[in-house]
């Protein structure tokens, strides 16, 4: 629910009341620095996962089930992407983030993350590339398969530095906390369990990662300890942050750094859903990554962004942290790597899967419908004050 004083004039009195209204097509929505409408650019999605901004104004949109489908001029395409990589659509698993190569007006080419079948049972978290050209995927390559099994939390969220590599996260899989701590995959190394992982465009592992040449530890980590983040991004300066679903009460916004651990399960903040018994034998340890932002009560954060454009010009340098349940977003100013600011946008307006700035500096946000409807694709436009 979004709040604005409506002023009321009566009996020669102003009173200023506050109205709850939905997060609606056309409102008008206030915030500290920028007013703003909703917009819809597209809709008729199945669970749309993740977007992809193409230099001829298409935007390619993911859809859970194991899709990719094509919005044009305000279009959805109903004939999806051919060539698609084939996904176990199950639970939390399907066909999950599409990215650009940031060069891709020149090699077209596209990477993704999906839950690729095993051949036992179940899937895991797979980086693929493909060159995307007339309405098809060319040339699909699996440039990553992570070694990991379980039912949920397959991560995947895929960033490019523009140095040649690429970011991905893993989720812990959904392993249950219990017991040894410390024993828990996200913080075994020789598995891709709850980790975000560094590799070179073509998949090979960049000899400067953090735990080339240690025994027993899987080279592509970059950072472990961490429970399902879906939210990344990594800003001008070269700060990559992520969000992470926790526990209940225990969403976090973490600063990511080479070969840090990230504490789950063993520190951190909320309580097991529906139990709601404790979880970490404390909130931090020493040496440890706490989180820059907390969430309590949890929002189910996924999708982040960094604002750059010009059509917010107040916003910009501010992160963008969409979450599920939360059916929100959240924006937080930065003063270098340090949070100093947060206020919440789009209240109530359905669960926001994928926060991503567009080329017109438009805020695009990818909507799951409650209860199943058919979903959009919705923008952030400016209303001038
Ligand atoms: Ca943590």
């Amino acid at each position: 629910m979004i709040r604005f004083p409506v002023a009321l004039i009566a009996a020669g009195l102003t009173l200023t009341v506050t109205a709850p209204v939905l997060a609606q097509d056309g409102d008008v929505h206030r915030s500290k620095y920028h007013d703003y409408r909703v917009v819809t650019v597209a809709d008729g999605f199945e669970v749309p996962w993740g977007m992809a901004f193409l230099p001829d104004g298409d935007i390619l949109v993911t859809e859970r089930p194991g899709r990719i489908r094509v919005v044009r001029d305000g279009r959805l395409l109903s004939a999806p992407v051919e060539g698609a990589p084939e996904v176990l659509a199950q639970g939390q698993g399907g066909m999950l983030d599409i990215t650009p190569h940031p060069d891709f007006a020149r090699n077209r080419m596209v990477y993704l993350s999906y839950s690729k079948p095993k051949a036992s049972e179940g899937a895991t978290t797979a980086i693929a590339r493909a060159r995307y050209e007339n309405g098809a995927l060319h040339d699909l390559e699996d440039i990553f398969i992570a070694d990991s099994e379980g039912r949920g939390h397959y991560g995947s969220r895929i960033v490019f530095d523009g140095q040649g590599h690429i970011f991905f996260s893993v989720g812990d899989r959904q392993a249950p906390p219990r017991g040894d701590l410390e024993a828990h995959p996200a913080q075994d190394r020789s598995n891709h369990h709850g980790t975000i992982n560094r590799i070179h465009e073509d998949g090979r592992i960049p000899a400067d990662n953090p735990f080339v040449g240690v025994d027993g530890v899987e080279p592509s980590i970059w950072s472990y300890g961490h429970r399902n983040p879906q939210g990344m991004v990594m800003t001008e300066s070269g700060e990559l942050w992520a969000t992470e679903h926790g526990p209940q009460g225990g969403d976090e916004l973490n600063l990511i750094l080479p070969g840090e651990n990230y504490g789950w399960p063993v520190v951190g903040y909320g309580v097991n859903y529906g139990s709601g018994s404790a979880i970490h034998e404390a909130t931090m340890r020493e040496g440890w990554q706490d989180p820059r932002y907390v969430w309590v009560p949890s929002i189910g954060t996924s999708g982040l962004d960094i604002y750059t454009g010009d059509q917010f010009p107040e916003w910009q340098g501010s992160l963008f942290a969409g979450g599920l349940a939360g059916e929100v977003v959240y924006r937080f100013s930065l003063d270098g790597d340090m949070v100093t600011e947060h206020e919440t946008l789009v209240d109530g307006i359905d669960r926001v899967r994928a926060v991503n700035q567009g080329p017109d500096g438009y805020i695009y946000l990818a909507l799951e419908r409650r209860g199943g409807e058919l979903s959009s694709i919705v923008r952030l436009e400016p209303v001038r004050r």
